[in-house]
């Protein structure tokens, strides 16, 4: 329950009952634990703009119901932009989740309507296992009396902190199709045994395992992402060019992070009135002498 979190801004003041979900993702800490920002580690750019309505840059984005800008919303949809709501009573989870957890809620709003005609809920469980492990939860359901479906894209846009991007290696995308923002969003195999970065990389990889290791050879640590009910994986770092660009990112901080995140962008989802969609991600930090086959 929230009485057992201290959930702080990245560089504000504690959150109590409302709060942007950037915000409140990341950093996240539990108030007797606080290495738990240690062990989780995400990446917050220096440059972020902290004012609303503009994201923050980093954390972990919650992009819903757009990925990109592919569709006619803004860039990653409006979730991630909005106040959300501490939820008090969540009805009963589906699936385990840890007991070190805190439930947001975003409803629909009269502005949101406007733009997307659909009634939801947005339940989020953001957990903390007893290990450490960062778990993020997502329900949403179709709420309209209009009887009629909705679509929606999603993504968990995490920025993993790195300590040099040349240096990184991920696996469990190698030999997958993948969808490339750089061109066109083209359809291609990845080759090789696992994925490197050597410039700009902007790829919805598809139908990905439910696990990925992201290995940070020169931190010696190893993040391991698991997914539920995300097919897709986004995979994004803007190199140096695309970075001086971005007004919100400083010009070598490319250097440092790497967005990895569980995703349905290929299919959309479709939910029809009254049913519940259940997206999960899970991070784990382990040391690197771990291997992806454990
Ligand atoms: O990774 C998908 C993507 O849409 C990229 O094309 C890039 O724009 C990135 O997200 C960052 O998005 P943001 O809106 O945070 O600048």
């Amino acid at each position: 329950g929230l009485d057992k979190f201290v959930l702080r801004e990245a560089r504000g003041s504690s959150v109590e009952s409302s709060a942007r979900l950037d915000r409140v993702c990341f950093p996240f800490i539990r108030s007797n634990f606080p290495s738990i920002l240690v062990i989780v580690d995400v990446n917050i750019s220096f440059q972020a703009t902290f004012k609303p309505p503009k994201a923050i840059r980093g954390g972990i984005q919650i992009c819903f119901p757009q990925l990109g800008s592919h569709g006619v919303l803004e860039q990653h949809g409006f979730a991630r932009n909005q106040f959300w709501s501490v939820d008090e009573s969540p009805p009963p989870f589906p699936v385990a989740t840890s007991n070190c957890h805190i439930d947001l809620i975003l409803k629909s709003s009269q502005e949101d309507l406007k733009i997307w005609p659909h009634s939801y809920e947005f339940r989020l469980r953001v957990s903390l296992s007893p290990r450490g492990d960062l778990i993020l939860t997502s329900r949403i359901t179709n709420i309209s009396s209009d009887g009629k479906p909705f679509q929606f894209t999603f993504a968990y846009h995490t920025y993993f902190s790195v300590s040099d991007i040349s240096e990184v290696r991920v696996e469990g995308l190698e030999t997958l199709d993948y969808l490339d923002n750089l061109q066109s969003r083209n359809r291609c195999t990845e080759q090789g045994d696992a994925v490197v970065f050597e410039s700009e990389v902007d790829k919805v990889y598809l139908s990905a395992p439910s696990k990925i290791v992201i290995i940070d050879h020169e931190k010696k640590r190893t993040f391991v992402l698991r997914k539920e009910g995300l097919p897709d994986v986004v995979v994004w770092n803007p190199w140096g060019k695309k970075a001086k660009a971005m007004p919100d990112f400083g010009d070598d901080e490319y250097k440092n992070m790497l967005c990895v995140g569980a995703a349905a962008i290929e299919k959309p989802i479709t939910l029809r009135p009254g049913e519940e969609w259940l997206g999960k991600q899970e991070i784990s930090a382990v040391p690197s002498s771990y291997s992806s086959g454990q």
